[in-house]
């Protein structure tokens, strides 16, 4: 259905427009925006629009143990404990609770203001490891959930092979997550007939990490993946990786990457929390997205992320929810921030000079890094580019009295209340009023699928 829009306020991704109105074709994609017209003519919607937030990185099972990881298993509870306790909580995770998961997931997504999302899924096959019939059955599941809620969707199929650097044997509950070159191509290409001709899906590749995927099998791998879509991969995350890596190959896990295959636009690195001055150069260089998760790597003891000099040497970053503790591209943003700022003594770090908003900053960036991440013509309101817009309750009394910049400083750094009232997705209107319509009924799904989780459930 064809629509024209029209806002008091406007942020397009880069620049503020007053009176502003946005003509939407009838496949979703932004005609034209103008500012400075007239509201005749068109639907005319309260508040303040802002582009729709992409969400890089995602594992959706994990909303599901939300809080159920919090409590230390004993001296040394790490990183590495608590995903053996992930593991658990997977080991027995059906096809179908998957998607009721993803949908509860995507959902909460949506009316958090995200209105696209990079699925980091590895989840591949039946608790016993066995391939499903069809081998892409549990990326085909989130993607049936996103295409229900209307979120939209990169689909970035995991290629994992072994448990270690150096291709060591993989532990028991990886046994899920195992592909050699042939099933990931497989696997891959049902993904890619799924998603054919769709505007709201796109696909790329994610080699797990360097722990998962030794040299051979992820250089086979990216030659056959070709030269389009987007690539993703965990790096450098945790000290322990980076230790690990250097006594394998004698290079820290950045430097490797940068040395053995060619990182550029495609690449999204995700965390990269550890790197020396000249990775750090490097990656800004390489035109790599890095793919930060503020709330999950805080939550994981991951480290400090060294954002004012990836910023000051002009690379670029995207926010992802991850682990799913947390649904907020606000709470990503600002613990991005605050982080620097705890870290640093001061105020205003990221903001990038005097007089200059953080959140208008910070968010520019997630926006655009997001999007070249997802391989998706998305992250600012513009011709050309999807129709996904969000749009912040103006009415709310913490938006009173604020204009532009202010806007977003507020959103961003004014606490938790749910300031998104309408998200708009390829043009479709899929949140009003902060509620997504479906949300009850997939709730209930979900609480329901929780409960066969705990108490065992019989496994397809
Ligand atoms: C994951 N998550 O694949 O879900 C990982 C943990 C790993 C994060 N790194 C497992 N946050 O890295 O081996
Ligand atoms: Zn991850």
């Amino acid at each position: 259905m064809r629509r024209t829009l029209f806002f008091d306020q406007l942020f397009t991704g880069w620049e503020w427009l007053r009176a502003a109105r946005v003509e939407i074709d009838d496949r979703g994609d932004i005609l034209a925006v103008d500012g400075g017209v007239t509201s005749e003519g068109c639907e005319k919607i309260p508040g303040c629009a802002l582009p729709g937030v992409p969400n890089l990185h995602s594992h959706a099972h994990q909303r599901a143990m939300a809080g159920l990881a919090e409590r230390s298993g004993g001296t040394a509870d790490s990183f590495w404990t608590w995903r053996e306790v992930m593991y658990r909580h997977l080991a027995s995770m059906n096809p179908e609770q998957l998607e009721a998961i993803s949908a509860q997931l995507y959902v909460e997504m949506l009316e958090a203001g995200y209105t696209a999302v990079g699925e980091f899924q590895y989840l591949h096959h039946d608790p016993q490891g066995r391939p499903y019939s069809q081998v892409a059955e549990m990326t085909l599941r989130t993607l049936a959930s996103a295409r229900r809620v209307g979120l939209g969707l990169t689909c970035l199929p995991v290629l994992y092979g072994h448990g270690g650097f150096g291709g060591a044997a993989a532990g028991n509950g990886q046994k899920r997550f195992l592909n050699d070159a042939d099933g990931f191509f497989r696997l891959l290409e049902e993904v890619r007939r799924a998603t054919v001709e769709d505007p709201e899906a796109a696909v790329g590749i994610a080699p797990h990490s360097l722990r998962a995927v030794a040299p051979e099998l992820l250089l086979d791998v990216l030659k056959g993946f070709g030269t389009v879509g987007p690539i993703h991969i965990h790096v450098a995350e945790q000290r322990q990786e980076v230790e690990d890596c250097l006594r394998w190959s004698g290079l820290r896990p950045v430097t490797w990457l940068l040395e053995h295959v060619p990182v550029d636009e495609r690449w999204c690195l995700i965390h990269a929390t550890h790197m020396t001055s000249e990775e750090t150069q490097a990656v800004a260089w390489s035109g790599a997205v890095v793919g930060l998760c503020p709330v999950t790597e805080a939550n994981l003891g991951d480290g400090f992320f060294d954002a004012v000099e990836f910023l000051g040497a002009g690379g670029r970053i995207g926010i992802g929810s991850d682990s799913h503790i947390s649904i907020s591209p606000v709470e990503e943003l600002r613990w991005l921030e605050y982080g620097q700022r705890l870290l640093g003594g001061a105020r205003n770090i990221l903001g990038g000079g005097a007089n200059r908003s953080t959140g208008r900053r910070l968010l520019g960036a997630a926006l655009a890094g997001g999007a070249q991440a997802c391989g998706r013509s998305i992250g600012a309101i513009a011709p050309g580019l999807r129709g996904d817009l969000v749009v912040l309750d103006t009415d709310h009394p913490l938006l009173a009295e604020r204009e532009e910049d202010e806007i977003l400083d507020s959103w961003i750094f004014s606490g938790n209340a749910p300031l998104v009232r309408d998200v708009i997705v390829g043009g479709r209107t899929v949140v009003e009023n902060g509620r997504h319509p479906q949300r009850e009924e997939i709730a209930a799904a979900f609480r329901r699928t929780l409960k066969s989780l705990r108490t065992g459930s019989p496994q397809s």
